[in-house]
């Protein structure tokens, strides 16, 4: 993400609302302050307090690396109908605070992105969680008529700033809600999705925020298009050689780094986050094309070692922090006919009134998860439901994928599989991950038709279904593949296909949804701290984590299994032949390797489906 989401909302209203009237809202005014943290480093931060509040108002903060000041002058005072997402708790008098973290924008001191939390273990260390503490006593200690309470909320970094803040926190913090927080960036979020390497999203993010400590920056690219550009880039070595010289720090990271080692260990929250010390409320989209995995992973994580029942769970159908972006009623073509921005606007109001205010009677859901294909929000005693039975969708031959597992001992289908021609993973053309234009928001339900027909994608499909199927919570994939090469990646989605001729959406007839879709790098099948090369030809099992999903395929609907090795430039492409470090290959590593699926009784290939009664 870009900006601080919500700032960005306020904006457009501040510009048109200003010449506009408001009776009978609170007035809010602004004001900045450099407040200073333990080590005598000092936070820009603005706070907007509501002038006319009758009674003592809680605090909401949100820290954030891409920009926490507004284009309002100090002292000014503007109509709380203009805070955007905010507006409904600004009518009932929350104070928000907005601060940069150091080293960002207007704060002093260093920043590292991500950098893991070290004081319980390094006496006197300051890091984003201590700096939280500092801020939170600052707040309640000099911002008048605030109610001694406070909440820390935000998405995607700023996300992850809520999860840390909440770590060892300051006794006025109250609650936090980390939303698309990233979880692990070697398993499964932002840089790397299961030690694959995400090469377009992790160039151009850490240019973005590493190129200017004082602006967010955006690498300049000659041409639209992308694909070709990063094609002709050729190895990851040349992008230090050529454009980033060495001085972009998470780059020199990630090409030291390779493995999962115990700087990607030391940097993951499962390693320093260690269970709800104070209400968390997690929320998450299925088609995050950033955060898929950190508010399951975290959720997950926390849920085991939570004997208090503070730690709940929000998925619903959205990318990157759409909950908080108007009607969020569908995204692309997929349409979600609610407004599920206001349902979810509504439930974070009475997550905070409650630990912040004493409104309402407590009783959360533990997990509120939307059912696609249905449209419906559905609640959970757990998470994932413990209803669900387990069943295994087999691929089978003649590229059919059947509930019944193969019953011949032999049988696979191959593909070669073309480092020099890989598999778009959206369709052209590829802007610039945050370039003008872009539909990076939406590539994870793109329809998959655009590669359905290539030669290096292999797709499994069922006859229609004769009635509805509910597969609700965690789906794996387990993969019987062979390579004539010592390494590769292997990319599998589940597809819900719509029927071939929909009167009512003509357009949406044949359309081939992506319920869920992954990628797995060869190397790590074994351990993701020690990579070993795959055995030309001999077939082996990868176990992929497809992510929980609450999804009805919907009678007349087929389901498809898809399975390719390249999804570029996304990921980076894998040599095909097994070299020590990646970012460093030679060009005459990446070669063409032939790449089987089995589809068998001895070497089967499945997903584990949660199927609902
Ligand atoms: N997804 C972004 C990010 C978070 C954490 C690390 C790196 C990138 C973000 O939108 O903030």
């Amino acid at each position: 993400m870009k900006k601080l989401l919500s700032i960005l909302f306020i904006l457009p209203c501040f510009i048109t609302i200003s010449f506009a009237q408001t009776s009978t809202v609170t007035k809010y005014k602004k004001t900045s302050v450099m407040i200073p943290v333990r080590d005598g480093v000092r936070l820009f931060t603005v706070i907007l307090t509501p002038v006319d509040a009758s009674t003592p108002s809680p605090i909401l903060l949100e820290r954030t690396p891409y920009g926490a000041d507004i284009p309002v002058p100090d002292d000014s005072t503007f109509s709380s109908g203009m805070m955007g997402s905010y507006t409904s708790m600004a009518k009932e008098g929350y104070i928000f605070v907005f601060q940069d973290v150091r080293g960002k924008y207007k704060s002093e001191g260093k920043m590292e992105i991500h950098q893991p939390l070290i004081h319980a273990t390094q006496k006197g260390a300051i890091d984003e969680s201590t700096d939280t503490w500092d801020v939170v006593d600052w707040l309640v200690k000099n911002i008048p008529n605030n109610n001694g309470k406070a909440g820390i909320f935000g998405i995607s970094y700023p996300g992850w700033l809520a999860l840390v803040g909440a770590v060892d926190p300051h006794p006025a913090l109250k609650a936090s809600s980390e939303q698309a927080c990233m979880g692990d960036l070697f398993l499964g979020d932002d840089f790397h999705h299961n030690g694959a390497f995400r090469l377009s999203y992790g160039m151009e993010y850490t240019y973005e925020v590493e190129f200017d400590k004082t602006t967010d920056s955006d690498f300049p690219f000659p041409q639209y298009d992308l694909y070709n550009w990063y094609l002709k880039l050729g190895s990851l070595k040349n992008v230090n050689e050529k454009y980033f010289k060495g001085k972009i720090p998470t780059w020199n990271n990630f090409v030291a780094h390779p493995n999962y080692d115990a700087f990607w260990q030391k940097n993951s929250p499962l390693n320093y986050v260690p269970y709800p010390q104070i209400p968390q409320l997690h929320v998450g989209g299925y088609y995050d094309q950033e955060d898929i995995n950190g508010p399951q992973l975290m959720y997950n994580h926390m849920e085991k070692k939570d004997s208090f029942n503070r730690n709940h769970i929000i998925l619903g159908p959205w990318n990157h922090g759409q909950w908080a972006r108007g009607k969020a009623d569908s995204l692309a073509k997929i349409a979600f006919k609610q407004n599920t921005g206001k349902w979810f606007l509504d439930m974070q109001k009475q997550w905070f009134d409650y630990w912040l205010k004493g409104i309402g009677d407590g009783k959360f859901a533990e997990a509120n998860c939307f059912q696609t294909g249905t449209n419906q929000w559905k609640s959970y005693d757990t998470w994932p439901p413990k209803q669900a039975t387990i069943k295994k969708l087999y691929a089978t031959s003649n590229n059919t994928c059947s509930f019944q597992k193969p019953t011949v001992p032999t049988g696979f289908v191959s593909y070669i599989s073309d480092p020099a021609k890989p598999v778009p993973y959206r369709s052209f053309p590829i802007e610039a991950t945050y370039g003008t234009g872009s539909r990076w928001g939406a590539w994870q339900v793109e329809d998959q038709r655009f590669v359905t027909t290539r030669p290096d994608v292999v797709s499994f499909v069922m006859d229609s279904l004769t009635e509805d199927l509910t597969i609700t919570g965690q789906i794996t994939a387990h993969i019987a593949a062979s390579t004539t090469g010592t390494d590769a990646d292997w990319v599998v989605k589940l597809i819900d296909v719509y029927p071939d001729f929909d009167p009512e959406n003509l357009a949406m007839s044949g359309f081939q949804f992506p319920v869920t879709l992954e990628i797995f790098r060869g190397r790590f099948r074994k351990s993701f701290e020690k990579p070993i090369p795959m055995v030309p030809n001999k077939p082996e099992e990868i176990v992929i984590d497809l992510h929980q999903v609450n999804h009805v395929f919907r009678k007349g609907h087929r389901i498809m299994v898809q399975i390719q090795s390249t999804w570029f430039p996304l990921y980076d492409r894998n040599p095909q032949k097994f070299v020590p470090n990646i970012f460093e290959a030679k060009e005459s590593d990446f070669i063409k390797a032939e790449h089987r699926v089995y589809t068998n009784s001895k070497f089967s290939t499945y997903l584990e489906l949660p199927v609902m009664r």
